[in-house]
């Protein structure tokens, strides 16, 4: 079992996930909201980190502050979050407009950068996707076990949307320098997460759980919008 970051961050129940996931004998690595529950005061913190970080003891916050950032799994594998260079960079997708798209070839292997492995697993951007360079790189994305859509702001306001409330992850048999990959989406009682986001104010996360979909409020004060990446 691998977990590729960002683990805590949001208005749900970050002390009882961090508990859990501490438990287990897994592999975990260090995604952007991670790095950013540790590396700034709580007043520089984003809402989904602040709400978070309220939750998490001691304990927690160590488990958070060791985790590596990127890890090599086997002789053939690599884990990262954003992309192998950055936490917060798409590895496979460009902002266009508002939304998201495959990214090319060539600037999938501009931001894998000289990397050895022949197999790179990905998370940050919850879209679910297998790409096969022509190097023969595979990387597989995920999905997100726990938020199926979100809006950013960076570089400028886009909607990342996955259209249906499931909690998704994949099964990667990896043999011979060859993937069979599987992308599951489990059903889950996403009506009570969303109560409990609700419940903390976050009516973003709310609409994002039970549908898949961001929230697109009427008036949006930060973020712009770009028209290409
Ligand atoms: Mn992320």
């Amino acid at each position: 079992m691998i977990n590729l970051g960002d683990h805590v961050s949001g208005p749900l129940q970050a002390a009882e996930t961090a508990d859990l996931l501490m438990s287990e004998p897994w592999i975990h690595i260090r995604g952007n909201h991670d790095r950013q529950l540790m590396d700034r005061p709580v007043e520089k913190m984003g809402a989904s980190d602040r709400a978070a970080f309220a939750q998490l003891r001691t304990r927690h916050r160590e488990w958070l502050a060791n985790l590596p950032p990127t890890e090599a799994f086997g002789e053939d594998v690599l884990l990262c979050h954003g992309s192998p260079r950055d936490d917060l960079e798409y590895l496979l997708e460009d902002v266009v407009g508002n939304h998201v798209q495959l990214a090319s070839g060539v600037r999938i292997q501009e931001r894998l950068g000289h990397i050895e492995a022949s197999l790179v697993l990905c998370g940050h951007t919850h879209i679910p996707r297998v790409v096969l360079t022509e190097r023969r790189t595979w990387i597989v994305n995920p999905g997100s076990v726990g938020l199926p859509a979100f809006d950013d702001t960076s570089p400028c306001l886009h909607y990342i949307e996955n259209g249906s409330p499931h909690a998704r992850y994949a099964v990667v048999h990896w043999s011979r320098k060859k993937a069979r990959v599987e992308f599951i989406a489990v059903e889950y009682d996403w009506h009570a997460a969303a109560q409990e986001a609700a419940w903390r104010d976050r009516f973003d996360w709310a609409c994002a759980l039970t549908s898949g979909y961001a929230h697109r409020p009427t008036v949006k004060l930060s973020g712009r919008s770009c028209s290409s990446s």
